[in-house]
């Protein structure tokens, strides 16, 4: 019967414009709901990270170091992970959250896009710490991408974004299960979005929030996975010597005039506050938000948004 009904292409475009006018009506009570979550997110109480173990992959810089120094002001262990390059300044990270109140701090260098690396740093932090209680997946690469560049330099970008995050999850969820942990992970608005020259990085960040977004039906209650959806962050990660990694076109040098960035401090401190009360998804700036609901009801307006910007990239 539902066939004669989505068959018939009248009724079956009919159907879309309904469901529009729909929400339109009860949006309001969507609105409330929105309200009342807020506040009772508001409400609920944080988690006491003292004594908790945290592992963090890519903390030698960025967000991943802002977040090894936020867990330790709240006396959490930690477990600290960074590519291994003679500059890396991973060691100095780990003293600096001693510093800062970590009891015990272990760095281990390896790659995450490496699926033994993974394993063996997953164990190494259980028979130091003999536990896990967050896991925060954080490493991440993103040149931007142009159809003109050679393609073979950019499956690193999934390897270790998409890649790295799934590994290293699925050697830490028994561990995680036994602490009722959280895992985070460090996604992006451009997964969401579809900014030009994203290409594979939005589409690696994609990936990541399809794929932990069907994991939580697994593993909750048991595990809170919280998906980090960011837009622009004051890291070395929007300067114009990171976004490109040496291939390929890159991010304009007066991205910070066109669009609005977020201190990276003040995104970090929102980021653990939300993770210590549990909530299921983090997006800041905030008003990212709003970009979503334009994507998703007006794709027209979308588009013309992100065409004016254009070039993002400069080459
Ligand atoms: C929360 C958090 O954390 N977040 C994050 C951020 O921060 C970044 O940026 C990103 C990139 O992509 O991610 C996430 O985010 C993440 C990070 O970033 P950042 O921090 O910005 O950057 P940097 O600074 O660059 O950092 C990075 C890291 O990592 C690592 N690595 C790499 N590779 C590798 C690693 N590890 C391991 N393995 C491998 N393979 C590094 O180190 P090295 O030494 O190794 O080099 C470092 O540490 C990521 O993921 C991204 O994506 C994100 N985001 C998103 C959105 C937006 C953004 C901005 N910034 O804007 C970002
Ligand atoms: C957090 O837990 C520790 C012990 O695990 C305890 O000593 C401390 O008082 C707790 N802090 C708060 C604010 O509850
Ligand atoms: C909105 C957004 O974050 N888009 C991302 C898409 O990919 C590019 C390339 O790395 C990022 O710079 C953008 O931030």
């Amino acid at each position: 019967m539902y066939e004669a009904l989505f068959n018939n292409r009248f009724t079956n475009t009919f159907v879309f414009y309904i469901s529009l006018l729909l929400l339109l009506l009860i949006s309001p009570f969507l609105f409330a709901w929105e309200l009342f979550d807020i506040v009772r997110t508001c409400l609920r109480c944080k988690e006491n990270m003292s004594g908790k173990v945290v592992l963090i992959t890519g903390a030698s810089s960025g967000l991943g170091e802002l977040m090894a120094y936020e867990y330790a002001k709240l006396g959490a262990y930690l477990a600290i992970i960074a590519t291994r390059k003679p500059e890396s300044r991973l060691e100095q990270v780990a003293n600096k959250a001693r510093e800062l109140g970590s009891p015990d701090v272990l760095f281990m260098f390896a790659d995450v896009s490496k699926i033994e690396e993974c394993h063996m740093f997953v164990d190494n932090t259980i028979r130091h710490f003999g536990r896990l209680d967050h896991l925060v997946c954080n490493a991440g690469i993103g040149p931007l991408y142009s159809i003109n560049n050679d393609l073979t330099k950019f499956a690193p970008i999934i390897d270790i974004n998409f890649w790295g995050s799934v590994y290293t999850t699925h050697f830490a969820i028994p561990h995680l299960m036994k602490t009722k942990g959280k895992i985070i992970v460090n996604a992006s608005a451009a997964g969401l979005l579809n900014p030009p020259g994203g290409g594979l990085y939005n589409a690696s960040k994609g990936a990541l929030i399809n794929f932990f977004e069907t994991l939580r039906y697994e593993v909750s209650p048991m595990i809170t996975i919280t998906i980090l959806t960011l837009g622009f962050i004051e890291t070395d990660f929007i300067t114009v010597k990171y976004s490109n990694n040496g291939v390929g076109p890159h991010l304009r040098n007066d991205l910070r005039d066109v669009l609005p960035t977020m201190g990276a401090e003040a995104c970090t401190k929102a980021i653990i506050d939300g993770v210590r009360k549990g909530v299921t998804s983090i997006t800041e700036p905030r008003f990212f938000k709003t970009v979503v609901l334009v994507k998703l009801f007006f794709p027209q307006l979308h588009y013309l948004f992100f065409n004016s910007f254009s070039p993002l990239v400069q080459n």
